[in-house]
């Protein structure tokens, strides 16, 4: 099972720093696949809904030092 979710990402400055939330997502249990793109300041995320909520990605990017919003 996969779910597609999009987030709005706050405080990123450097194509370094969508990397980072790009790795840090993708570590997290669960997540099948994160991309994040800088210009549009958002993330795509495809993750197991039986294993993580959106406020558990949240949560993972607001560790890292950014702001996500989970849209819809
Ligand atoms: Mo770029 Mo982001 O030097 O935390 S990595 S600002």
């Amino acid at each position: 099972v996969s779910e597609k979710k999009e987030f709005d990402i706050t405080g990123m400055t450097c194509a370094a720093c969508a990397t980072r939330i790009e790795k840090g997502l993708n570590k997290l249990d669960g997540v099948n696949k994160a991309t994040v793109n800088l210009a549009l300041e958002s993330a795509t995320v495809e993750y197991n809904p039986s294993l993580i909520d959106t406020q558990d990605i949240t949560k993972r990017v607001e560790k890292l030092g950014y702001g996500a919003i989970s849209k819809e």
